[in-house]
């Protein structure tokens, strides 16, 4: 590369490949931010950006903890890296037992990873050897539904439900199957909370069974609430109802947590909240409140001890990654869960979110907005799609908003919201009156 190539290369923004982004768009018109405090972006140029999404739903306790920072800063210095394959270091056990004691019990073993895709990859592994290693190796099959997002991982496309995720990507895990998503407009538009309609789709899982056996089928992988495709929150009793079938045919049931981990939903985490816990939970995003990648996936006490058999000196399970429980990551979920707990964030969450509910709910009658949902401190904005245009109406909204000061997320023509739960009433009024506004000016 000679000196002007270089040059080039370093005063723009052409060298990174950036990901899930309009590459070209983005370059012809960045949107940088240098910056954060709190509920608060730094741009670049210096203006303040309220943040409506957490980050990408992972900024849980606020930006720029300097308990967390100090943590990373002290690890760094004192153990900055160390194999776990065969080795070990204290503080990636002392995060797996402190992880453990913040799960619905039951769920008491923690594998490490670095991101949810990872973690989702993972979880499908588990399950598969699972069966293998109790006889069963005949359930191989996975059954994902349709508009769900489990990371990038060729696993996590393959049970994904998401159409643009997969086509691209060849054949794909062979063995998947399923299930339909929730989503039904006609039922449940402008519900509060969980919708009444719709708990029966859990039934289709008994005709999968009927299709392909039990003897298949290892698990079945859901978000509780789909969070990428649109904030699609489940009918009441629809988990419940899944959780038995997976019961009544050996079928391990697994919860991506991904999002609803760490108090998004006014609970530690979803399993708690609707009171059905899965076999395996996937983790990330919150774990270290999107400091230091780390993904995990907790276990059922019955899982763990599947694998315990056969030959002290056999390793148990082949699965792992070179950064499986980092120290940095690791001393950045300790202080992490420290702030949770004494901050009560989770219990924060829980009392703000009928405000924030009126406040999502306020939206009403707005120019082509046709639905609103919120659960927690998430909130779904469906707007009418554009003529021949999808995601332009709520690619423009984004647009307006950032200009306004505000960031939020938006996903085709579906806007989410998803603050971090330091968030003060006073930033809930700001963010709806900037969206407000935004939306009575939409085309
Ligand atoms: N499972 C779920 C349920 C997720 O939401 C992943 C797995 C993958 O995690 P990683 O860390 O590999 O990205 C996710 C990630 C959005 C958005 O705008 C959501 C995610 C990631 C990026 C954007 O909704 N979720
Ligand atoms: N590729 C090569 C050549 C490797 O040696 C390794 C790990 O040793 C990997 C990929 C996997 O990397 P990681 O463990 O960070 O997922």
């Amino acid at each position: 590369m000679d000196d002007t190539a270089r040059r080039d290369l370093t005063n723009n923004l052409e060298a990174f490949w950036m990901p899930f982004t309009a590459n070209r768009q983005f370059k012809a018109h960045p949107r940088l931010l240098a910056g954060a405090e709190g509920m608060h972006y730094q741009t670049v140029d210096g203006r303040r950006i309220l943040d409506g999404t957490a980050g990408l739903w992972c900024v849980n306790a606020g930006h720029g903890r300097r308990e967390i920072a100090e943590a990373v800063h002290a690890q760094a210095l004192k153990l900055d890296y160390a194999p776990s394959f065969q080795m070990g270091h204290p503080i990636a056990f002392e995060a797996a037992a402190k992880l453990a004691t913040m799960l619905p019990s039951g769920l008491d073993h923690v594998f490490f990873t670095n991101s949810g895709s990872e973690s989702v990859d993972t979880a499908l592994k588990i399950a598969i050897a699972y069966h293998r290693i109790r006889g069963e190796g005949t359930r191989t099959r996975l059954i994902g539904r349709e508009r769900g997002y489990h990371g990038v991982g060729f696993g996590g496309i393959s049970v994904g439900g998401i159409s643009n995720n997969r086509k691209f990507f060849g054949s794909l895990l062979p063995g998947v199957d399923h299930l339909p998503h929730t989503h039904n407009l006609e039922k449940n538009a402008y519900t509060r909370g969980e919708p009444q309609w719709g708990a029966h789709l859990a039934d289709d899982l008994e005709r999968l069974v009927a299709l392909h056996d039990a003897s298949t089928i290892a698990a079945v992988i859901v978000e509780p609430v789909a969070g990428s495709t649109g904030v699609l929150v489940p009918p009441r009793g629809y988990l419940q109802r899944l959780r038995q079938v997976c019961d009544k045919y050996g079928i391990l049931l697994i919860f991506d947590e991904v999002i609803t981990g760490f108090g998004r939903l006014g609970a530690s985490f979803a399993s708690e909240y609707f009171g059905v816990v899965p076999d395996l939970a996937t983790m990330a995003k919150g774990v270290t409140n999107g400091t230091v990648p780390m993904g995990a996936v907790a276990a059922r006490k019955g899982v763990y001890d599947a694998f315990m058999q056969g030959p002290e000196g056999a390793i148990e399970l082949f699965h792992g990654y070179t950064y499986s429980g980092h120290p940095l990551a690791a001393a950045a979920a300790l202080a992490t869960f420290d702030i949770y707990a004494r901050d009560g964030l989770f219990e924060r969450a829980k009392a703000l979110s009928a405000y924030w509910e009126d406040a999502v709910h306020s939206l009403k009658g707005l120019p082509h907005v046709i639905d609103l949902r919120n659960i927690g401190l998430v909130a779904g904005i469906e707007l009418e799609p554009m003529a021949g245009k999808p995601a332009a109406r709520a690619f423009d909204a984004f647009i307006k908003c950032y200009e306004r000061g505000l960031l939020i997320r938006t996903t085709g023509d579906i806007i989410a919201l998803s603050p971090p739960l330091i968030v003060e009433k006073s930033h809930i009024d700001e963010m709806f009156g900037t969206l407000g506004d935004v939306l009575k000016q939409a085309a």
